[in-house]
């Protein structure tokens, strides 16, 4: 503990989880460090869980992205969050969004820190940080995160530091913080390279606003990555294809453009499928790492990775963190604002692949909500890189709950994505190029390379007639039945017509 806590001044900050969660107030505006179960505080959330079996009280958590079971399950379970933002993953926290008992702001991930300093987040009453180091120059060193602490560190009234000592001491140097200056005073952020280095090591902190420092040693929740199957294997190798036809196009080489890849076992899938590739010197600028970017670092595929947090298995943990020191010149965590920012995604021209849950016949797509109504996780940084990526590719596969339903409908039931902003489609099926593409010409393309042959019948019965009832326009629907695949699931389980009521 004493390597850790550079700053002597603190020592007498030091306190239980008990005590620091006594802090917390009824109706406070609590940020949190945490990005998909990384870098999340952990046992004064615990504390509160604790604290709320005896005493009722509601606060609002704003956090970099999901956070692992201690907030997002057991303090959500237990009736103590009123509203969640930015991001959720947890099945206990989704289940009482979508029961109404948590209010959710589901945000784009750059844009938070523009709303805690226009005050639109706030005011906060305290920020809950999990730091590796309190250096003695007074620097806060997080650990496999950044997300948006560096924000939420400036505008926080208050900061409890959970100083996490199982996290590797070298982890200090692995982050680079850079903080934009208000809107109007704005410089351009100099990231003119994945790899470039343009801030410190650690968060800038007045030491006067850290009410409270507790010892941790809670290792981060693993991440819960289901393995790649036969079907997310043929997605990888057809997006693979892809990239060679166009390097043979001459828009690409073999190194490809950065590259950004959403959480979920079809984006592991698909990055895995580098590591038997011709592909090399690639660079990740992303904003989660998952399991494949450590494997395709140690095959050598993978020169530098750039992200705001590393969300890896229990397995990889051990291997990682116990070896940090060999990844530590290929490896670089940014503050969430910086990773998803539109001026640097555009400038570096990434290459972004994302998950959809549905996508319609013109390419609209719907990640975020079941059905239009109930919420799944959230838009994450997904929206932040498909609109400003020089290729935004979203995957999925064709079918969902054992062939019941039509990842590919006529019309989506919420848009998250719209088609503007979709540039390539992937399924097991096939893919469909939409750059360059009218939508008439989209629909033909996603219905004849990417939908399941259980559907595809149905699909151009709908288009057929759409564009006969429309006479041919722009954007062919039938409004009274765009979304009757929907009600059609809600009233039979089914999206196939055979059963169709309607
Ligand atoms: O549910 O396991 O109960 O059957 O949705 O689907 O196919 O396992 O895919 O794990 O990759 O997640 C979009 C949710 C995909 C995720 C989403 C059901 C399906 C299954 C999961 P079951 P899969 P994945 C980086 C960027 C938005 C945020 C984002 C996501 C479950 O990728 O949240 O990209 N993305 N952020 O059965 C009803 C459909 C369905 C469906 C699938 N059409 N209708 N259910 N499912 N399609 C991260 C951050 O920004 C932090």
């Amino acid at each position: 503990v004493e390597k850790r806590l550079g700053l002597k001044q603190l020592t007498n900050k030091v306190v239980s989880a008990e005590e620091a969660a006594k802090l917390i107030t009824d109706g406070d505006v609590v940020a949190m460090s945490g990005f998909t179960r990384a870098g999340d505080a952990k046992v004064v959330p615990m504390a509160l869980v604790e604290r709320a079996k005896n005493e009722k009280f509601k606060i609002d958590i704003y956090t970099g992205a999901s956070l692992g079971p201690e907030v997002d399950k057991y303090l959500a379970e237990e009736g103590v969050i009123r509203k969640r933002g930015p991001f959720i993953a947890d099945p206990g926290i989704r289940n009482k969004i979508n029961s109404g008992d948590v209010l959710y702001v589901d945000a784009h991930l750059s844009h938070n820190a523009e709303l805690v300093r226009q005050g639109i987040i706030g005011p906060i009453k305290y920020l809950i940080v999990e730091a590796a180091a309190i250096t003695e120059d007074g620097l806060i060193i997080p650990t496999t995160s950044v997300g948006n602490s560096p924000v939420f560190a400036e505008y926080a009234e208050n900061i409890i530091v959970e100083l996490n000592i199982s996290h590797p001491e070298s982890l200090i140097g692995i982050h680079d913080i850079y903080v934009p200056a208000p809107q109007g005073q704005r410089e351009p952020i100099p990231m003119t390279d994945a790899k470039k280095r343009i801030g410190e090591i650690g968060i800038k902190v007045d030491p006067a606003k850290i009410k409270a420092i507790v010892i941790s040693e809670e290792p981060d929740a693993p991440s819960l990555i289901v393995p790649p199957d036969e079907e997310t294997q043929t997605m990888a190798n057809i997006l693979l294809d892809f990239f060679r036809s166009e390097i043979k196009a001459g828009r690409l080489t073999n190194k490809l453009m950065p590259l950004q890849s959403g959480v979920g076992s079809v984006a592991n899938a698909v990055l895995d499928g580098f590591a038997d590739s011709e592909f090399e010197d690639l660079v990740v600028a992303s904003e989660v790492l998952q399991d494949a970017v450590f494997n395709l670092i140690d095959a050598g595929k993978v020169s530098f990775a750039a992200a705001t947090s590393i969300t890896i298995s229990e397995e990889l943990q051990k291997k990682v963190y116990g070896n940090l020191e060999k990844y530590a010149d290929k490896l670089v965590l940014r503050p969430q604002e910086i990773s998803n920012h539109p001026e640097v995604i555009r400038r570096l021209g990434l290459i972004s692949i994302n998950t959809a849950l549905e996508l319609d016949i013109y390419g609209n797509v719907n990640s975020t909500h079941v059905s239009g109504t109930k919420m799944m996780n959230g838009i994450g940084g997904s929206g932040d890189f498909a609109r400003n990526a020089r290729l935004g590719i979203f995957v999925t596969k064709s079918y969902a709950k054992g062939g019941a339903i039509s990842s590919i409908v006529p019309m989506v039931s919420h848009v998250d994505h719209t088609e503007h902003d979709v540039d390539v489609i992937v399924t097991e099926q096939g893919i469909a190029d939409l750059r360059g593409l009218a939508p008439k010409e989209r629909a033909a393309l996603i219905i004849e390379n990417c939908a399941h042959p259980d559907f595809k019948e149905q699909l151009w019965d709908y288009y057929n007639r759409a564009v006969e009832a429309t006479g041919n326009a722009q954007t062919p629907h039938i409004l009274e039945e765009a979304l009757s695949w929907h009600v059609n699931l809600a009233k039979n389980k089914t999206m196939k017509k055979e059963t169709s009521n309607v």
